[in-house]
């Protein structure tokens, strides 16, 4: 089966437990929990991290080189200011979704620009947490077709 890693950037762990008017009242352990479920029919398996380091997410980008067809990253706020994350996603061979819970485009203009981007097939952003759900179906599509 096709693996996918989900990775999370800062503060991510947070979701469920604070600004639930932002962010929702689902916790990452519902999205991994709902993503796996998922995933396994639609013939992936989905494995999910969260890190509030820049270093440790880079590690896990080239991690899923040698253990991940696709990624779906929420880089959080590195999103808007890493480079470094652009690096790493750039040496990783297979596609690559974006997403975010919010709708950044309604947020502060320091929001609206995305390094990943440049990166990614596909940016989701304002289906809250059911836009990790959308990004794995849109995964097995185009792992499908690789
Ligand atoms: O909307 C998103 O998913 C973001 O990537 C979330 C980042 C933000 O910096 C981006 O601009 C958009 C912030 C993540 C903070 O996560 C929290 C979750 C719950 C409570 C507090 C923070």
């Amino acid at each position: 089966m096709p693996t996918i890693h989900i990775l999370n950037g800062p503060n991510l762990n947070l979701l469920g437990h604070r600004q639930p008017e932002i962010y929702g009242r689902e916790t990452l352990d519902d999205v991994r929990a709902a993503c796996v479920a998922l995933g396994a029919t639609l013939g992936l398996t989905v494995d999910l991290f969260q890190s509030n380091h820049e270093g440790v997410i880079l590690d896990q980008i080239h991690a899923a080189r040698h253990a991940a067809q696709g990624i779906v990253i929420n880089p959080g706020a590195y999103t808007h200011t890493s480079v470094a994350i652009l690096d790493a996603l750039n040496a990783f061979e297979g596609p690559v979704i974006e997403v975010h819970i919010s709708n950044v485009h309604k947020r502060e203009a320091f929001r609206h620009h995305s390094y990943v981007s440049l990166r990614a097939e596909g940016v989701i952003a304002g289906l809250g947490t059911e836009g990790y759900q959308a990004a794995v179906r849109r995964m097995a599509t185009l792992l499908a077709r690789a």
